[in-house]
């Protein structure tokens, strides 16, 4: 059923017992506000799509608020942009390194092993690199994803140098002829510039150890965190090169809203969204598919 079926859209239910019968007036706009910031939409996106709406009322376009979910429509869909639905990015010649960031429990290692597993589906090689080295049971949690999927695993003693990992598993993955790495890290604080010094130490050595690695470095957000973290991904794109995001535990929230503010504050694509717990509840974000469970069918 996937991400369509699973986010229980607060933002469809409201839109649809707002409009009925209403005009496209200064009310109805400023009670459209509330409803997509309270969506957590976020205030930049929400002005932006407030100024679609009003452009369209203003020539027009829309007579009265039934024109509101297809306006609404366009307007997502031309602020995700198509490229949203890119694929993440190759090496040229193997392997291909992908590392994963984010704060602690935002999902990174969950994440991770359903990337391996679509990979791995997809009959390339895979290993996991463990340069989460802090907590004791992260590398054995990633050792058995990686037995449950057949891919291979790097790890170190708990409390080594997660550089040191990652140098291995990139030497690993070039030794073995895997096609692609991902690394694992340690959650951490967006605030704790230690933290963040450790974890940009990782994307340099892969770049030493790999030509043009990490391909991508992709931050994971819980969508259940709401606005922060839209705080958490401006904290860690001032000390990494992050070029996508993973949006976690989209199932567990009312609010895909979080979506659009990412896309509106940051100008990062949304890679994959998590949907689950399960292997295979992550899935390649589609904006189309998103727009439609957001406004809700036929909205
Ligand atoms: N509902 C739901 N739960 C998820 C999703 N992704 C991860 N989780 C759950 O979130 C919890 C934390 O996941 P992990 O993958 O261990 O998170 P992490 O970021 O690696 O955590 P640390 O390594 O401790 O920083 C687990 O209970 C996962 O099952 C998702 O998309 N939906
Ligand atoms: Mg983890």
């Amino acid at each position: 059923m996937g991400l369509f079926g699973r986010l229980r859209s607060a933002l469809g239910d409201r839109l649809k017992s707002l409009l009925p019968g209403r005009a496209l007036d200064e009310a109805l706009l400023t009670e459209l506000e509330e409803t997509l910031l309270s969506a957590d939409v976020g205030v930049k996106a929400t002005e932006a799509l407030l100024g679609d709406l009003r452009r369209a009322a203003l020539d027009g376009k829309a007579k009265d608020a039934g024109a509101v979910p297809g306006l609404l429509r366009q307007a997502l869909l031309r602020r995700l942009g198509p490229a949203s639905a890119a694929p993440l990015t190759r090496a040229a010649t193997a392997p291909t390194v992908w590392m994963v960031a984010g704060v602690n429990g935002c999902g990174k290692t969950t994440s991770i092993a359903k990337l391996a597993r679509l990979e791995t589906a997809a009959g390339r090689k895979v290993v996991l690199g463990a340069a989460d080295t802090f907590r004791a049971a992260a590398s054995e949690q990633l050792a058995l994803w990686a037995s449950r999927i057949g891919c291979d695993i790097v790890k170190h003693a708990q409390g080594a140098d997660p550089g040191a990992v990652a140098f291995d598993a990139c030497q690993a993955a070039r030794a073995r002829g895997m096609d692609l790495l991902i690394l694992d890290t340690a959650g951490r604080l967006h605030t704790d510039r230690n933290l963040l010094a450790e974890i940009q130490k990782v994307q340099r050595v892969a770049g030493k150890a790999v030509p043009g690695a990490p391909h991508e470095t992709l931050l994971v957000l819980d969508a259940t965190a709401g606005q922060n973290a839209l705080a958490q991904a401006k904290a860690f794109r001032e000390g990494l090169n992050v070029t996508g995001i993973i949006l976690t535990k989209l199932d567990g929230t009312a609010k895909g809203g979080i979506l659009l503010a990412i896309r509106e504050a940051l100008g990062l694509p949304v890679r994959y969204v998590g949907v689950g717990e399960g292997m295979e509840d992550l899935e390649a974000f589609d904006p189309a598919a998103f727009v439609e469970a957001l406004l809700g069918p036929g909205g």
